[in-house]
């Protein structure tokens, strides 16, 4: 029943959306209104957690910004419109591009609020298969791609993300992180904060590196300020003593592990010594580290977008897990783990599979290769603004605001407005939103339901936690919009079925599952299952059949202990479905079975990271580092007035010596340059700084008066994306955001 038609408050529990972290919350509501947002005791994961993001879900829902209905440009500007005419103008201005038989005209951008939601998670695969193109982008390339990489090479599988076992190791070494605001990445652990705390109290140990003391750090038994992009050049060198020394201990591991025996040649430049001046951390530092993590009983070596998003994300990503690897804390407990998610797909028990490989195709433009798919989000403005066949004249945004958010978005801005045709599904009329030419709004996150299809992927444990809709929604659901979508791409026109449309995808998905030897439904008629599956809308229903054919579902017999909707629906703070498992060797889809740490592409970037070794790093420039706060989530949340009406953020902090140096006084307003442009920005001393690098956090700069959100408006800041040029780790495309060189001086 919809909660709109109580008179009296009730409480309705559901996962929070806005984060990897994946609270339960507690939503108080009366007569159609959220009245307030509590963390919910009793959710089986997060026990009670929550932040202030989660808190303003009910000013989101109400924020009188948030788009309703859709808009259209007409006479150069967006006005609202009938849905019906805006399906319409989409089929009316898709159409020259879908006509072509190569469809390199039209380009893609998937953003991040795409993998915190069901229909993004389950419905949009079918409109970028119906678009057919290779111009695909998302926030992946600004972002976590060099995990994914790094996992391709060594596990054979993209996706499979080992995480730290917090609940149960001894030592724990997180680099490029910062929990305390950031609440974990590819790494699900509401609560990570006390989750750590508790760590320390049972006696482990807590080390962070990071440029800047965070507050993360300053929970720490040590923190180490390292120079920006050097993470990779610092844990090869802790892997170069554990090998050199003769500690290295993968245990079981060794069984079904190749190219251990080379390690210690390829690794024979990573001195702590050789890598001391330019991590700028002391060589009996480095190695008094590695001893460490060689004797805790127990550790997990955890990194994240500080080391990711670097020229050696890549290389970082694959150090963490070599490290892991070495000291046999690699699918073990209380060291890393692969999560297992109640609708993962079942394997068949032997390890193997088709490998991982990258650059099937190249970007045209800069020649870049392809990464599961996708092309660096960094070298979209070049491909939109370079003439010549498969030159991008048409785009479709879906959750994302690259203008602020990826490389060089001044750039990307100017570029936008020469589209041809330009479609963005979006809440918001924003930085990027502007230049569309038709707007979708799909429902906002409490109007439908949510199961959190990625995050519990990479959770401490199995769980799962389903959320019905908490308000009915006054448009189409996200899915619906997804599907539609797909069939104007498809050719079919803007008129078709789209409930039917989900079902044929659904069918598709069974036939695939009834085909695989290993699923519960193995063999069973694709008719049978579809007739047999619960729920009437399509991401319950793909739900439904996902979550039984998983590895905790009833495996749609009468199994009364197995996973299905309805047991979801009974239980609203969530099933736990214990701890995480080894998985090893059954989980690796390598071709050969086996884990793979002997790799061309990665044997490449050691020998360039070895090169970089020769020269001393200039320190005479500053570097330029981001710094994700509490209050904010990249850079749609700024309209929130509980988010955004506090004493100004968007600060440059630099260290005390820096500031003296260039004879500037905290508070006054300096212009920060780089090779990609010039931003103005109050300055605030601050010692959390290293000498030598100064911060700025990303999303703001919400400087456009066509934008419809007044309230971030009126805190625009500058967008750090301004000054970030549109560099790339070669091996996942991902850009640069750390360490970029500029100058400051007063404005
Ligand atoms: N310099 C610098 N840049 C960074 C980073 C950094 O650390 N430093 N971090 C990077 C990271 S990790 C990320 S993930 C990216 C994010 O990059 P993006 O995903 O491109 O940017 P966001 O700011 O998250 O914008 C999200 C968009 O989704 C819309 N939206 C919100 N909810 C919904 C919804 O339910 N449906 C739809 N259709 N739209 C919705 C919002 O209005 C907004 O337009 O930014 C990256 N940019
Ligand atoms: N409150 C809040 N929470 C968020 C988000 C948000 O915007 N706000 N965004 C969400 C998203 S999309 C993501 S991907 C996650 C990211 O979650 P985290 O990976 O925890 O991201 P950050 O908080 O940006 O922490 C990165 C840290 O890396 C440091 N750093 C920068 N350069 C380097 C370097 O070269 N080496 C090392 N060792 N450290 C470096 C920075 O100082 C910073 O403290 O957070 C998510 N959660
Ligand atoms: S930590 Fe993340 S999941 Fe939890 S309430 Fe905040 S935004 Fe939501
Ligand atoms: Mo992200």
């Amino acid at each position: 029943m919809n909660a709109a038609s109580h008179a009296e408050t009730h409480t309705a529990y559901r996962t929070c959306p806005l984060c990897e972290a994946t609270c339960g919350l507690a939503i108080s509501v009366r007569d159609g209104r959220v009245l307030r947002v509590r963390g919910d005791r009793d959710d089986v994961l997060s026990g009670g957690y929550l932040c202030p993001k989660g808190v303003a879900l009910g000013e989101l829902h109400d924020d009188p910004d948030r788009l309703r209905r859709p808009l259209v440009r007409r006479d150069g500007r967006l006005q609202e419109a009938s849905w019906e005419e805006a399906w319409a103008r989409v089929n009316e201005g898709l159409a020259p591009w879908l006509a072509a038989r190569e469809r390199t005209g039209i380009g893609v951008y998937v953003g991040n609020p795409t993998v915190h939601n069901l229909a993004g998670s389950l419905f949009l695969r079918p409109l970028l298969k119906a678009l057919n193109t290779r111009q695909l982008f998302t926030a992946s390339t600004v972002d976590q791609i060099p995990k994914h990489v790094a996992s391709g090479l060594m596990f054979g599988d993209p996706f499979a993300l080992p995480v730290p076992d917090i609940d149960r190791t001894d030592y724990l070494l997180l680099l490029g992180a910062n929990p305390w605001e950031s609440n974990g990445s590819l790494w699900t652990a509401p609560d990570l904060p006390g989750r750590i705390r508790r760590l320390r109290r049972r006696g482990g140990r807590f080390v962070v590196v990071d440029p800047r003391r965070t507050r993360t750090a300053e929970h720490a038994d040590l923190h180490l300020a390292i120079r920006p992009g050097c993470d990779a050049h610092w844990m090869l060198a802790l892997a170069q003593v554990i090998v050199s020394e003769g500690r290295a201990a993968p245990g079981r591991l060794a069984a079904f592990t190749d190219g251990l025996d080379t390690l210690t040649a390829r690794l024979a430049a990573f001195t702590p010594e050789a890598v001391a001046a330019r991590c700028d951390i002391d060589a009996a530092t480095t190695r008094r580290i590695a001893r460490e993590l060689v004797e805790a009983q127990r550790a997990a070596v955890y990194a994240r977008i500080g080391s990711h998003a670097n020229r050696h994300g890549t290389l970082a990503a694959w150090a963490t897990e070599l490290l892991n690897i070495l000291t046999g804390n690699l699918d073990r407990e209380g060291g890393v783990m692969f999560p297992l998610a109640p609708h993962d797909r079942v394997h068949d028990g032997t390890p193997g599979g088709r490998g991982f490989a990258t650059g099937r195709w190249h970007s045209r433009v800069a020649g870049h290769p392809e990464v599961m798919g996708e092309l660096p989000v960094a070298c979209l403005a070049e491909e939109i603004e370079t003439s010549g066949d498969g030159q991008i004249r048409a785009l479709v945004t879906i959750a994302g605001n690259p203008v602020l958010s990826t490389p060089d978005g001044g750039r990307l801005d100017r570029a936008l407005a020469g589209l041809d045709f330009m479609l963005s599904v979006d809440i918001y009329l924003n930085e990027t939103t502007r230049h569309a030419d038709v707007v979708l709004p799909p429902p906002s996150a409490l109007e439908r339901a949510h199961y959190d299809i990625l995050f519990l992927r990479f959770a401490v444990r199995s769980v799962a936690n389903y959320s019905p809709r908490l308000f009915a929604a006054e448009g189409p659901a996200e899915e619906d919009i997804l599907l539609r979508l797909a069939m104007i791409a498809a050719g079919e026109g803007s008129g078709g079925d789209v409930g039917a449309r989900a079902e044929a995808y659904l069918a598709e998905q069974v036939a695939r599952e009834v085909s695989n030897p290993a699923s519960p439904i193995a063999g069973a008629a694709v008719a049978d299952i579809l007739a047999r599956i619960d729920g009437e809308e399509p991401c319950d229903r793909m739900l439904d059949f996902l979550v039984r054919t998983g590895p905790f579902g009833d495996g749609f017999t009468d199994d009364m202990d197995g996973l299905n909707l309805a047991r979801l629906r009974a239980t609203p703070h969530g099933i736990d479905l214990g701890p995480m498992r080894p998985q090893l060797p059954v989980r690796l889809r390598t071709r050969d079975g086996r884990l793979a740490l002997a790799d061309a592409a990665i044997d490449g970037e050691l020998a360039a990271a070895a090169a970089e070794l020769a020269t001393a790093p200039a320190t005479d420039r500053l570097l330029l580092i981001g710094r994700r706060e509490f209050h904010s989530n990249n850079s749609w949340m700024h309209n929130l007035p509980s988010l955004i009406e506090r004493p100004e953020r968007c600060t440059l902090r630099m260290h005390a010596d820096d500031a003296a140096a260039r004879g500037l006084a905290d508070g006054s307003r300096v212009a920060l340059r780089s090779a990609a442009g010039v931003v103005e920005v109050p300055l605030e001393i601050h010692d959390e700084m290293r000498p030598g690098v100064v911060s700025l956090p990303h999303g703001y700069g919400h400087r456009f008066d066509d934008t419809r959100l007044a309230r971030a408006r009126a805190h625009a800041g500058a967008s750090a994306n301004d000054v970030v040029v549109a560099d790339i780790d070669p091996l996942s495309g991902n850009a640069v955001l750390n360490g970029v060189e500029v100058t400051v001086d007063i404005a």
